[in-house]
């Protein structure tokens, strides 16, 4: 299966928008988002077009194939208004013969990994792309759609067989790809 994996969005209409356009033209059979999806928390500025209604309105039309994780700057409202299940810390997930611990980053992190045997963490929340092996799992993060940090890319990725592709979401050139074993 096709999996496009976004985090941080931080109620940019802009960039969601350019996610959406990504969205449809990649056609991924799911859309993960690690968390910080609706507001933009005390420590970042305003991303461009912050408009978390705008935001809501967008995701809702793909609400079907929308999963999620909870962030650190999530309400509970969002529940309501998401319409697809985004409250929990982590999930679990079994993509192509990869198991993927999925969480936003802030309690679980590959400093402090889930009790992990052979598979991929996947946090966003630093807003900064990464790749690193470890002797238990690869920590793998997508960076920020919106807000990157440390000069990076407003990114998402896409999982395609075994191998993470990191996009930059205006452009949807790919700038590095990272194969698990
Ligand atoms: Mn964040």
């Amino acid at each position: 299966m096709k999996l496009m994996i976004a985090s941080d969005i931080h109620g940019s209409a802009y960039y969601c928008e350019k996610l959406m356009e990504r969205f449809k033209e990649e056609k991924p059979d799911k859309l993960l988002l690690l968390g910080d999806v609706l507001y933009h928390g005390p420590r970042n500025d305003l991303p461009k077009d912050y408009a978390p209604k705008k935001v809501v309105t967008m995701l809702s039309e793909i609400k079907e194939y929308c999963l999620g994780v909870r962030g650190n700057c999530e309400a509970e409202i969002d529940q309501v208004v998401l319409g697809f299940p985004l409250m929990c810390d982590y999930a679990l997930l079994y993509v192509n013969d990869i198991t993927i611990y999925a969480t936003h980053g802030h309690i679980y992190n590959q400093k402090n990994p889930l009790p992990l045997t052979k598979g991929v963490l996947l946090c966003g929340h630093t807003h900064v792309p990464a790749c690193e092996e470890y002797e238990d799992f690869v920590y793998i993060n997508p960076g920020s759609v919106s807000i990157p940090k440390e000069n990076t890319k407003h990114s998402y990725m896409i999982l395609e067989d075994r191998t993470f592709q990191w996009k930059d979401v205006e452009t949807k050139e790919k700038y590095a790809e990272c194969t698990v074993k």
